[in-house]
């Protein structure tokens, strides 16, 4: 935590009486969560000030508050911060650079270090804990309220895999005691988050069914528009089922391959051993050593990931098998 920078962060917030949080594309709970929290806490704190949230919409985390449609003169003069978003291309509302200051604040590997506050701290495992680190350093200024307390644990439950994933220490759980101190109603959010139709439900059994390995164990699935269709789910939903690939011994690497609405297929990849990072860097995508996307375009590129992605697996089957 940059306590120097976060003072500069509140400053700011302080300054301005016109404040849009930006989230990335695609939105998922943490940027959402992070959003719909810093909203909370700077409107509850601050009467005055008109803040808003721009972008796109996710279903599973429309309970948590929904985006507001601005107009080109709602930017002038105003503060934006975008949130949970490590490169600029990826800011859903392409207008983020018409305010007054930009913070850029962030967990991801910082690879471009856009806006005029840049606050990236890749030691919190969800973006939603960096507004509980801002909100914890002034408590006796800053209110939240319930909506932004179960927005806030619902962006670092969706983010953590319900606090599993590496990146989850004693800051964490520290933070998550704010909310509980604040009251949060745990169960209220597990409720939402549960809820499945019972479409998605026969597809995750076609998941579990139709999933293939590479031979050094890369375990995947690949979904396509047409499998979508059959099946009534959509590809949010789809996509959302990357881990249930994670879950067998000879396979420290699983990919979830879907091809989007413009025929784009994407790739999420996960880990439990090997950096995968670099592997979707070269697939034109990035992000946490253990977790990353990729953005393939054609099945063509897909196999091309997955036998990189094997010959990743067998490397570190090998060298962990001359280190036993
Ligand atoms: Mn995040």
């Amino acid at each position: 935590m940059d306590k120097r920078k976060l003072t500069l962060i509140h400053d700011t917030i302080k300054q301005y009486q016109h404040i849009i949080i930006a989230p990335h594309g695609r939105p998922d709970g943490d940027c959402m969560g992070t959003a719909f929290g810093l909203q909370d806490m700077i409107r509850a704190t601050y009467p005055d000030k008109r803040v808003y949230v721009v972008g796109e919409e996710a279903e599973y985390v429309k309970f948590l508050g929904r985006v507001d449609t601005i107009d080109d003169d709602a930017f002038r003069g105003a503060l934006v911060i975008a949130v949970d978003t490590a490169t600029k291309d990826r800011i859903a509302d392409k207008r983020y650079d018409k305010g007054d200051f930009l913070i850029k604040l962030d967990h991801h590997p910082n690879v471009d270090p856009y806006g005029d506050i840049v606050y990236v701290d890749t030691t919190r495992p969800a973006a939603a804990l960096i507004i509980l680190d801002l909100y914890a350093l002034f408590k006796d200024e800053y209110v939240l309220t319930p909506a932004g307390i179960r927005a806030l644990y619902t962006g670092t439950l969706t983010d953590t895999g319900r606090f599993k994933y590496p990146g989850v220490d004693g800051d964490t759980f520290r933070n998550i005691a704010l909310l509980y101190d604040l009251g949060l109603n745990a169960q209220d959010v597990y409720k939402h988050l549960d809820t499945r139709s019972e479409a998605f439900v026969r597809f995750k059994g076609y998941v579990l069914q139709n999933y293939k390995k590479t031979v050094h164990g890369v375990a995947y699935i690949e979904i396509t528009q047409a499998l979508m269709r059959e099946f009534d789910v959509n590809d949010e939903e789809a996509s959302s089922l990357v881990n249930e690939l994670g879950v067998f011994e000879d396979c420290p690497i699983w990919v979830l391959l879907a091809e989007y609405e413009e025929k784009i297929v994407r790739a999420r990849i996960r880990s439990k051993g090997p950096v995968i990072n670099e592997i979707a860097g070269q697939f034109d995508g990035g992000g946490h050593p253990m977790a990353s996307g990729a953005n393939l375009g054609t099945w063509d590129n897909a196999k091309k990931l997955l036998d990189a992605l094997d010959e990743h697996a067998k490397a570190y089957k090998a060298s962990n098998r001359n280190a036993s």
